[in-house]
């Protein structure tokens, strides 16, 4: 073997054994089957690990005031918020991580932590740490952060939480450490006292902290931006549409469908509720099922295979790895999912519970399909009541029927008698004319002040192909 090739062969081989030996240290830890308690295995694991929860409720020594000693691992549960509860028994706090490591703390519901005046439910001090896709209910404030240098919330539910004074469900203060941004991201907020998010401006005498984005959320208050605390993107005072706040059933209702924990099956709804697709565009909205209209909820189902289903038809069904066409890498990826279900999944393209023959003929009928989406857009986003609003429209099919409908936002998509304002065809009629793929149509109705959407439908049909928001005022 020449010198060239043996050197060759050793950074081979020892590139070989670094990722397989990389690939081993990182270790799942199953609570409770291989530990009793959360703590027992945190304690046991070092960085890069996952302590992975079953479905259960968590109580007593071990599974509250659990401290992650500054390890970056991975806390989740197994099969989503649902049925994996932490519940602190108005005891110490759930969560403490304190000045170091970067952990994710994932898809868990958390209540009663703690008592009014005590330690909040999640106490973190100066850690970039990742909280996604819980639900806090019923704590005595449920984060108290000092940010570390990128701490994020993101697609939680707050519901009924209680501070004494200020942010039921988030608090923020900078007292101690110099804190990076704080990124609060596609979260419900919901029946907080005494508010939703706040900032402890007592303890806000030392140190640099350059802001707490609030973002692409829902929140009951009509919060405006203040020093340190900024909200951009979120709507305010509107019912989220939880399924049952009663049975802690906190799934956003869909007239399209929403996944049913009891009956594991997909169930429609009257209502569709306006925290689906509002989340932050730039966040990943593939996990969810289609239609998942190509953006990420917001709440604690968001950006998962459990989201509520879409009124809008972007992309393609059978195009599981969302790169606009089906081939390989999605039968490749649909195949690994042949089953009977009991958590909604990706590749149940009909919705029935299985992934099963009818998802196999979906998947065969849309086999190299390229997607390209029938693209809307508006002059404007605000309007004055008889302003013309000119909708312009591209990469239609050209049929005959296509057309645009004026509606209020948030509109039943069925039954459409009385919703539709005004509408024409693609020709700017209500006549029709076949081969048009672009233009535009101007809307010329007299709306009183209020908000509104433009729709964007094929054929006489009826399912939203795109939409816009308009405000009239
Ligand atoms: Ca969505
Ligand atoms: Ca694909
Ligand atoms: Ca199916």
């Amino acid at each position: 073997m020449g010198k060239n090739l043996s050197k060759l062969f050793c950074v081979f081989a020892f590139s070989l054994f670094f990722l397989i030996s990389s690939s081993a240290i990182a270790v799942e830890r199953h609570v409770p089957s291989q530990y009793p308690t959360i703590q027992a295995a945190i304690d046991a694991s070092a960085n890069g690990d996952e302590v992975v929860l079953a479905d259960g409720t968590y109580i007593g020594t071990g599974n509250r005031n659990i401290h992650f000693w500054g390890k970056t691992i991975t806390l989740r549960s197994e099969n989503g918020p649902t049925h994996c509860i932490i519940d602190c028994q108005a005891e110490t706090p759930c969560v403490v991580l304190i000045e170091s490591g970067a952990p994710v703390i994932e898809g868990f519901t958390i209540v009663r932590c703690s008592t009014i005046g005590s330690s909040p439910a999640i106490n973190l001090w100066g850690v970039s740490c990742i909280i996604r896709n819980c639900i806090f209910i019923e704590n005595a404030a449920c984060i108290y952060c000092t940010p570390g240098p990128d701490t994020k919330v993101v697609n939680c539910t707050f519901y009924r939480n209680t501070a004494d004074v200020k942010g039921g469900a988030v608090g923020i203060s900078t007292n101690i450490h110099n804190g990076g941004v704080f990124t609060v991201s596609n979260n419900i907020f919901w029946d907080n006292e005494p508010n939703d998010i706040d900032y402890d401006f007592h303890m806000c005498k030392s140190g640099f902290h350059p802001g707490t984005y609030v973002v692409y959320s829902m929140l009951q208050s009509n919060w405006k931006n203040q020093i340190r605390l900024f909200f951009e993107n979120c709507i305010y005072g509107q019912d989220p549409c939880f399924v049952n706040t009663g049975d802690n059933d906190f799934h956003l209702k869909s007239q399209k469908g929403r996944w049913d924990p009891n009956s594991k099956t997909w169930v429609k709804d009257t209502v569709t509720s306006p925290g689906i697709d509002l989340g932050d565009p730039a966040s990943g909205y593939c996990e969810e099922s289609w239609p998942h209209g190509k953006r990420i909820n917001a709440g604690s189902y968001g950006g998962t295979p459990e989201a509520s289903l879409s009124v809008v038809h972007k992309g393609n069904v059978a195009d599981i790895t969302c790169d606009e066409q089906v081939a390989a890498p999605d039968f490749s990826a649909f195949s690994g999912e042949w089953q009977v279900l009991d958590q909604p999944r990706r590749e149940d393209f009909n919705h029935n519970g299985t992934v099963d023959m009818g998802d196999i003929l979906i998947f065969a009928s849309n086999w190299l399909k390229v997607n390209i989406d029938a693209v809307l857009l508006l002059d404007k986003t605000t309007y004055l009541p008889g302003e013309p609003i000119v909708a312009s429209f591209s990469n239609m099919p050209g049929n005959q029927f296509d057309w645009l409908g004026l509606c209020a936002k948030g509109a039943s998509i069925e039954p459409y008698a009385g919703v539709i304002i005004d509408w024409y065809y693609t020709d700017g009629t209500q006549i029709s004319t076949p081969g048009i793929t672009e233009g535009f149509v101007t809307f010329t109705s007299v709306l009183e002040p209020g908000d509104y959407e433009v729709r964007l439908f094929f054929d006489n049909g009826y399912d939203i192909q795109d939409r816009k928001f308009l405000k009239v005022q």
